[in-house]
């Protein structure tokens, strides 16, 4: 795709080209030749922009939607973060939804289910629950909770405090494929059919009941993955060797497959201890990051930004990025990886 420019056109030339494209647009059909090189770009070009949205300025704003709406009636209170190179369009990345949803205090957000997956991850407040297919947990700040396809979901607010987290859909992702389901439940929230914890032990202390044996695109039977457990693996492995493009950084899996909890989004954490600065890498996965400790730069591409905790920032598609924590700052980030992944399109390039 980098032959030599061809001739110029003339005019007449150019009329009769566009005389012929309005003739064969009668019948559904235009020319490939003048589209080519925006179809098949030699390195991803996303629409997507680097962008962040910096908690502290923001908390108000979600509040107040708080006294214009109920959780009943809004069904989800959620303020959508819409990319401002694609708005509009409800989402994040190209595949990727992000909002911040907020539940106040007494409150429930009705139980449904749909085709679309989601994740959670707790902001700010205590206090609330969420329900996954009849089992509740208890909400904690950082604590990444998922909804998988299909499973009934349910959110209350059992405490005295409003509470906010960040939900990341593959609804985009979804949307492109026509694969939309979903329905209401008759009970607003779910009868509880296990205790809570119950998921956590059986699924998630290396070990599964003896008799289970998951497909390898299930998604997992762990539905939360406690802040605790991850700050202190982020922790532990920060005593040994970094990764000086990633500093130290896990991925989130389904603990009895090894795959991504579920497979339309990937999931990780990451420490930089303070001062650390990574080496800039570019990836294929766009992605949502979250500071969920600390305080630090981020480099996006050209731009930079300045984040503290609970501030979420987007690298779209093959953007470069940079993060230097000047305190120790955990991350918290998810994307597309997994779909990439298992269509053979992810590509990473450690600069
Ligand atoms: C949804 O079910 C939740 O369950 C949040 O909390 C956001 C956005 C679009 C569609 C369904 C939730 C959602 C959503």
């Amino acid at each position: 795709m980098n032959a030599a420019k061809p001739d110029p056109v003339s005019l007449s030339a150019q009329r009769e080209r566009a005389a012929y494209y309005e003739r064969i647009a009668a019948n559904h059909m235009t020319p490939l030749w003048e589209v080519l090189h925006a179809l098949v770009p030699t390195q991803p070009k996303s629409p997507a922009q680097a962008a962040i949205w910096r908690y502290a300025e923001l908390r108000e704003q979600v509040l107040e939607a708080g006294r214009l709406i109920s959780a009943e009636e809004a069904e989800r209170r959620v303020l959508i973060l819409e990319n401002p190179g694609l708005r509009g369009q409800s989402c994040i990345t190209q595949s990727l939804y992000a909002g911040l949803q907020l539940i106040l205090p007494g409150e429930v957000a009705p139980a449904h289910r749909h085709t679309q997956s989601a994740l959670r991850l707790v902001l700010d407040g205590e206090g609330a629950y969420t329900a996954v297919d009849g089992e509740r947990t208890t909400m904690r700040r950082g604590d990444f909770i998922i909804t998988p396809s299909w499973t009934w979901h349910d959110h209350g607010n059992l405490g005295n405090e409003p509470v906010v987290w960040l939900d990341g859909l593959d609804i985009p992702t979804v949307r492109f494929l026509d694969a939309g389901f979903a329905e209401k439940s008759e009970l607003s929230s779910q009868q509880a059919l296990r205790p809570e914890g119950d998921a956590l032990a059986r699924y998630g202390a290396n070990m599964v009941p003896v008799d289970y044996a998951p497909k390898p695109a299930d998604p997992t039977r762990v539905f939360v993955y406690p802040f605790e457990r991850t700050r202190a693996s982020l922790q532990a492995i920060a005593h040994g060797a970094s990764d000086p493009h990633h500093g130290f950084k896990l991925r989130y899996v389904n603990p009895a497959t090894g795959a991504s909890p579920m497979p339309t989004i990937g999931a990780f954490a990451q420490w930089l201890p303070a001062g650390f600065e990574t080496r800039p890498v570019q990836a294929t996965d766009g992605t949502v990051v979250v500071c969920l400790e600390g305080s630090g730069e981020v480099n996006v591409g050209y731009q930079s930004w300045r984040f503290h905790e609970s501030d979420v920032f987007v690298v779209p598609s093959w953007q470069a990025l940079q993060l230097r924590a000047d305190r120790d700052a955990l991350m918290f980030s998810f994307s597309d990886r997994p779909v990439q992944q298992a269509l053979g399109l992810w590509r990473e390039q450690r600069l």
